[in-house]
């Protein structure tokens, strides 16, 4: 089925590049130092999630004073924010600029919306600002994904309505929240993770949008 779509909303990480390795190497090292279990298949529930949603899984009930809590995402931060420094258009996922610049010939509207708190810094490392109509964060609305806030919120803003906005997404959580907001919604990764979505790719280079959306 083609449909008449008038905005593709872009998650970040695991997406537009792959900045969920550096959230898991961020995180592995805090565990490791907390003497925390931890792996990277652990590390599968964290996309898409809050930094302070991510810790409570991680701490699993473990009940630590606020104080303690507030060192240990600053300190995850921290690291994160010391591999991030280092990107650059290089680490943009192959096909995303391709499938960026094809959308806006077809004078379709271009958003990020992503739950880090970081997305503006590493959108500006990558080189691609310019590109998109609006960027919304961490910061944008309170209720992060699952809940379907961030991405009504960036519709608002695009003065677009939610069935006709299309969002490409790698979590679960931010597929439920694409398909809480009505949206149409294209998941990036296993059928494990991204199943729900109304479209599935392995890798974004493998999006077909003539087989997605109405092309004159
Ligand atoms: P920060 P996305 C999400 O970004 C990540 O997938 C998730 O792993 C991370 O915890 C969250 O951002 C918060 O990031 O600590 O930088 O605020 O996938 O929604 O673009
Ligand atoms: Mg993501």
């Amino acid at each position: 089925m083609q449909l008449n779509l008038a905005a593709f909303i872009f998650d970040l990480d695991g997406v537009i590049t792959d900045t969920a390795e550096y959230h898991y190497l961020s995180w592995q090292r805090l565990a490791d130092e907390e003497g925390i279990p931890f792996s990277r298949q652990d590390n599968e529930q964290f996309r898409g999630v809050s930094r302070r949603d991510c810790l409570e899984i991680l701490l699993a009930g473990r009940n630590y004073p606020e104080k303690r809590v507030q060192e240990l995402l600053v300190r995850k931060n921290n690291y994160y924010q010391d591999l991030i420094n280092e990107i650059s258009s290089a680490n943009i996922i192959a096909g995303v600029l391709k499938l960026l610049k094809e959308l806006k010939q077809y004078r379709i509207k271009l958003a990020v919306a992503s739950a880090s708190k970081n997305a503006r810094f590493v959108i500006k490392k990558l080189g691609i600002e310019e590109i998109f109509d609006t960027i919304s964060d961490g910061y944008s609305v309170k209720k992060t994904k699952p809940a379907p806030d961030l991405f009504l919120h960036t519709a608002e803003k695009l003065r677009i309505k939610p069935a006709a906005c299309a969002v490409v997404e790698d979590a679960s959580a931010g597929i439920e929240a694409a398909l809480a907001a009505g949206m149409i919604a294209i998941g990036i990764g296993p059928a494990e993770r991204v199943g729900k979505a109304h479209y599935r790719f392995d890798l974004p280079e493998e999006i077909n949008l003539s087989d997605i959306i109405k092309v004159n």
